[in-house]
């Protein structure tokens, strides 16, 4: 599970292995201190830009059970006042995560949803488990493999500004269950039976987890001394696009402060003449001829 903290630069063959295998994988050290604490600062000056997760129901008697909804959300952020809005912007397009994306999805992705952040404090029920084990296939949600190339519909980026102690809950995975093929039954999806299949992630500030979402998922109640935070970024191959909402073909003006490769992750989903990022973080319009 260990990336290699000293060497971004491209998606190496241990967690080529590791990703391909279980369908997440841990990359220690992805974040520097500054940005940890550029990222805590601006989250800590804007405490009244929150809300909490509409609790799902049906816990009570499970083991995901717990006193208060699972997290408090911040919304917003990449338009907060600078310079509380500019770490988010930052995190958009961060070259660490270029290579991984690149290779998970092949090149030419954009962010789905909008950005988010997750907070959870001791009491905090779980979240069931969910992810693509219907048995069915979901075009959007998949992982694949073809004569050396990996692709995966939805990714998920979380980065970690509070670190996760064996223990403490939080994001749990089923390793594997991305490649599953009959449906979730119930005693997983509440966490009732099996524990064996369970692998919780601990986690320092910095690290960053990504996970498919076909990979089962789900949270533990929160039981941490500290409070759980961690800002989410999910990402999808460039000609689709997941969340519902109202949805925008153009980007708004605020988006002229970024950088190119900071706009082509807000782009909609389309192909011909789309900006595709580098692993350098150098953007390329190519032909569609040449394929991707
Ligand atoms: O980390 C968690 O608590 C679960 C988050 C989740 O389900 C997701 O991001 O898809
Ligand atoms: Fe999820």
């Amino acid at each position: 599970m260990l990336g290699d903290p000293e060497d971004f630069a491209m998606m190496n063959d241990r967690e080529k292995y590791l990703y391909d295998l279980q369908g997440f994988l841990v990359v220690r050290g992805l974040l520097a201190a500054e940005e940890i604490r550029a990222l805590n600062d601006a989250l800590d000056a804007n405490l009244d830009k929150t809300s909490d997760h509409v609790p799902p129901g049906g816990l009570e008697n499970t083991a995901l059970e717990g006193d208060k909804s699972p997290y408090v959300h911040f919304s917003g952020m990449l338009t907060w006042d600078q310079p509380w809005c500019q770490p988010f912007r930052d995190l958009l397009a961060h070259k660490n995560i270029l290579p991984y994306l690149n290779t998970m999805m092949g090149r030419g992705w954009k962010l789905d949803h909008n950005i988010d952040v997750l907070t959870s404090t001791p009491g905090a029920q779980g979240l069931p488990f969910h992810g693509n084990s219907t048995g069915m296939f979901a075009g959007s949600t998949y992982y694949m493999y073809d004569d050396g190339r990996m692709r995966s519909g939805l990714v998920v980026c979380q980065f970690y500004l509070t670190d996760v102690n064996d223990g403490d809950g939080g994001l749990t995975v089923i390793p594997g269950s991305h490649k599953a093929n009959f449906a979730m039954p119930d005693y997983v999806r509440y966490y009732e039976d099996h524990p064996e299949i369970f692998h919780h992630i601990s986690l320092k500030a910095g690290d960053l987890v990504i996970f498919n979402e076909a990979t089962t998922h789900g949270a533990l109640p929160w039981k941490g001394k500290n409070e759980r935070r961690c800002v989410l970024h999910r990402y999808i191959p460039k000609y689709m696009h997941y969340a519902g909402g109202i949805y925008e073909t153009r980007l708004p003006e605020w988006t002229e402060e970024l950088t190119e490769a900071q706009r082509a992750v807000l782009e909609p989903p389309y192909i011909y003449g789309r900006s595709l990022i580098e692993d350098d973080g150098k953007t390329v319009v190519r032909p569609h001829r040449e394929g991707f």
